[in-house]
């Protein structure tokens, strides 16, 4: 620590002792970062290029100590000089360059790719004001700009720069780095392009600005609002800058190692996280072809380099982009795209795998799937749905290029990092193999029925859950009560997440308390989200549990026993205070919509126990831990499916049969919550229920209320609850990242 001690000194010429939590943050970036780039940078003949529009990194100081091998060390020496880590750590801003799961998982992929030793790196944009920041104002959702770029950051620029065409002019990139450690074991990069003349002056109110004004907004926010023609072109404008970037920087690494370019794919594999960055493909074509390639022969390059990854079978996120749209952007792409095209129709006249539909549309995953060697999903049942219905098609001509990968996260992280004293307790009962070894964790089985064990757990689970009280008391104001039970939904806002399901039961807890009947012990429902700013109906859910709420706060029949609290600005940092303090797990997707989920899998980590249906993850979280020590309502995926093709789901015969769903919905729009909320809002919540319920809520209402019921009243038995607390983190090792990117290496990249 001497090192450290003298970087202070020469910073800000005082002691440790003397020093502000802001300058001791700044000494340990500095420290942290030189310490980074001195262990080395994991290399190889060949890389895989991980290249997505999000990667949710959190925030890095702790993160990287831990992988580094000094947090204890540097936790030691600040608190001899009076301070602590932890508060030091609250100096950091988060980086905003993600939304949701996608972008996360990017991240612990990152982790676990440079913690295996493989040779990759991350390629991405540098957005300044990153998603939005999310505020609550009158029960509503704001947005505002989240600059998180200080003057110092892990942020290192270079020399790289690139010229990139669009139609009329081009623009200059600059490249930033930002180093990730691996566990033990050398660096590797992130790559975040950016321009020098983007202007964070240009946003006006909230977060609105010139959409058309490229030169100056290209890199500020990440999933600008789509829902007119200029923001639609701003989001290609953006993809391709990441993609044409990515492909320059890709050849350039390549031809400096001995890559004829004949041999490109013996040099480079990119993994295409969704669809964003499939225009790298013909923006790979069209640069092999400058540089002398046949067409021919360009199309075979990439198509034993490019690998896709589907993360959702929503229509409505399966990019399809107008023709007129890519040719008033990058009108040079346009006649790569068509020739790829009349290729495959060639081959396949089947309209339902055109690259280019009848309405001149490009679908972009698509062209991922005829000119990429791998498509996966990212777990069992999403890529079955995958094969046997959304991409069937597909998968009968090309049945070798579909494989799944089940999505994991990284234990750094989501576990030595968040919970330290359920890290260290887990260390001392059976060493510590599972930090780098995570199946080691099942080591744990043999203390199932161990009353000192067990009472362990719920004591390192009541400390968290105190940890969790003082983070959402000073985020939100709303004191909640440490010895209820924490039931937990945090995920991005939306529709087929269901939170209105969450919701529904807690207006039916709120009637039922009421009506005189009061829980054994209180629960305090606990959500985080943030809403797209342009998707009314998930802002209109937001809108009724903050609604809920502020009814409950205010009702002292009911208040003693729950409480709605939802956290403002869900993000990574929120995330690691909610998880550890977690009793109760809800991943209640409508069954088949959920790709995965991943929070789920942090949840089971920090010995949650899941109440879910069999969706995504859930299925394979079932399958590991067994039916007593996981709760599973609602309707199958197949069911569910079939209702759709059937075009039979009618929610308002729901509504209309069943008394007691009827008070629920009736509820949203009673006096008691147009007295608080926005009518508009409220009543159109309402309408959406009762006449379209697109994911089905009501169908699966009354299932949802028995089980949760039954979880809720399982957990008065503390010691039979902490015996499903500890499977479940015995039988979490199967869902680390490490497992997910060894089987992404062994079977897609061949490093
Ligand atoms: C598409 C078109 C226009 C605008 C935005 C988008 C868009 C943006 C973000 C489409 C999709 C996303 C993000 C998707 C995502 O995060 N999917 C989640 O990926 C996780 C990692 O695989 C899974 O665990 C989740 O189940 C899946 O929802």
């Amino acid at each position: 620590m001497k090192e450290l001690e003298n970087l202070i000194q020469d910073m800000f010429h005082k002691d440790c002792e003397q020093c502000t939590n802001e300058e001791l943050y700044q000494a340990l970036l500095t420290h942290t970062k030189q310490l980074l780039a001195n262990k080395g940078y994991q290399d190889g003949k060949k890389k895989v290029y991980y290249i997505s529009a999000e990667f949710l990194i959190g925030k890095l100081l702790s993160n990287n100590l831990i992988n580094l091998g000094i947090y204890d060390q540097v936790a030691e020496f600040l608190k001899q000089n009076g301070k602590s880590l932890a508060e030091v750590e609250e100096a950091e801003p988060e980086p905003s360059l993600g939304n949701g799961g996608l972008g996360r998982l990017a991240a612990c992929f990152l982790d676990s790719i440079a913690t295996l030793g493989l040779p990759g790196e991350g390629i991405g944009l540098n957005y300044h004001l990153g998603l939005f920041k999310q505020e609550f104002h009158n029960h509503l959702q704001n947005e505002t700009p989240n600059p998180w770029i200080a003057e110092n950051s892990w942020l290192k620029s270079t020399d790289t720069s690139y010229m990139i065409p669009y139609r009329g002019f081009a623009l200059k990139s600059s490249l930033y780095d930002m180093d990730v450690a691996g566990y033990h074991n050398k660096s590797i990069k992130l790559h975040l392009f950016d321009i020098d003349i983007a202007d964070e002056d240009i946003v006006g109110d909230g977060i609105s600005f010139d959409k058309k004004d490229i030169l100056h907004n290209l890199t500020l926010f990440l999933y600008p609002d789509d829902s007119d023609d200029a923001g639609r072109k701003l989001r290609i404008y953006q993809q391709y800058f990441m993609v044409s970037n990515a492909a320059q920087y890709i050849l350039d690494e390549a031809v400096k190692k001995g890559c004829t370019l004949h041999d490109l794919a013996d040099y480079a594999v990119v993994q295409i996280n969704d669809t964003h960055p499939s225009m790298i493909i013909p923006e790979f074509i069209r640069l092999l072809t400058e540089r002398g390639i046949e067409f021919d022969e360009a199309c075979q390059i990439v198509s034993r380099m490019c690998a896709y990854t589907n993360h959702t079978i929503l229509a409505e996120a399966l990019e399809k982009w107008p023709m007129d749209y890519l040719m008033d952007v990058v009108p040079h792409l346009v006649p790569i795209i068509r020739k790829l095209d009349e290729r495959m129709k060639k081959k396949f006249p089947q309209e339902s795998v055109a690259i280019i539909d009848k309405n001149d549309l490009v679908h972009m995953a698509h062209m991922d799937i005829h000119y990429g060697f791998s498509i996966n999903g990212v777990a069992a049942l999403h890529t079955d749905i995958l094969k046997n219905s959304e991409l069937k098609n597909f998968y009968e001509i090309y049945p070798e290029k579909f494989n799944n990968k089940t999505n994991g996260i990284t234990f750094r992280r989501w576990l030595m990092h968040c919970n330290h004293e359920l890290t260290d307790y887990i260390t001392s009962l059976i060493g510590d193999d599972f930090k780098k070894d995570a199946f080691a964790l099942e080591k744990l089985l043999k203390y199932k029925d161990d009353s000192e064990v067990l009472a362990r757990l719920l004591a390192i689970k009541a400390n968290a859950k105190k940890a969790c009280k003082e983070f959402i008391l000073h985020n939100t104001g709303v004191e909640i009560d440490e010895n209820s039970i924490y039931d937990i939904q945090s995920k991005r806002l939306h529709e087929y997440k269901r939170q209105q399901l969450n919701a529904l039961y807690i207006i039916q807890k709120y009637l039922e308390i009421k009506n005189g009947h009061k829980p054994t012990t209180p629960v305090t429902f606990i959500f985080g989200a943030k809403a797209a700013p342009a998707y009314v109906i998930a802002k209109d859910i937001i809108h009724l549990l903050l609604c809920l709420q502020e009814l409950i706060k205010n009702d002292p029949d009911v208040e003693p026993y729950m409480k709605v609290v939802m956290v403002e600005n869900y993000n990574v940092t929120a995330a690691e205070k909610l998880i550890p303090a977690c009793d109760v797990s809800e991943q209640i997707s409508l069954a088949s919509k959920e790709a995965s989920g991943t929070g789920n899998m942090k949840f089971m980590l920090n010995g949650a126990v899941t109440l879910g249906t069999l969706d995504g993850a859930n299925v394979e979280i079932g399958d590991l831990v067994g039916k007593d020590n996981i709760y599973i309502f609602g309707e199958s995926s197949e069911k569910v499916i079939e209702h759709y093709e059937k075009a039979d789901y009618c929610s308002k015969e729901i509504y209309e049969s069943d008394e007691d769903i009827r008070q629920c919905v009736d509820f949203i729009v009673s006096p008691q919550l147009l007295s608080i909320g926005q009518e508009e809002n409220l009543r159109r919540l309402y309408s959406e229920l009762v006449n379209k319920d697109w994911f089905m809520t009501l169908l699966d209402f009354q299932d949802y209320v028995k089980v949760k019921d039954q979880a809720l009243a399982d957990y008065e038995n503390r010691e039979a609850w902490a015996k499903k607390m500890l499977v479940n983190i015995a039988k979490a090792g199967y869902f680390s990242s490490d497992r997910t990117i060894d089987q992404y290496n062994e079977d897609i990249w061949h490093l």
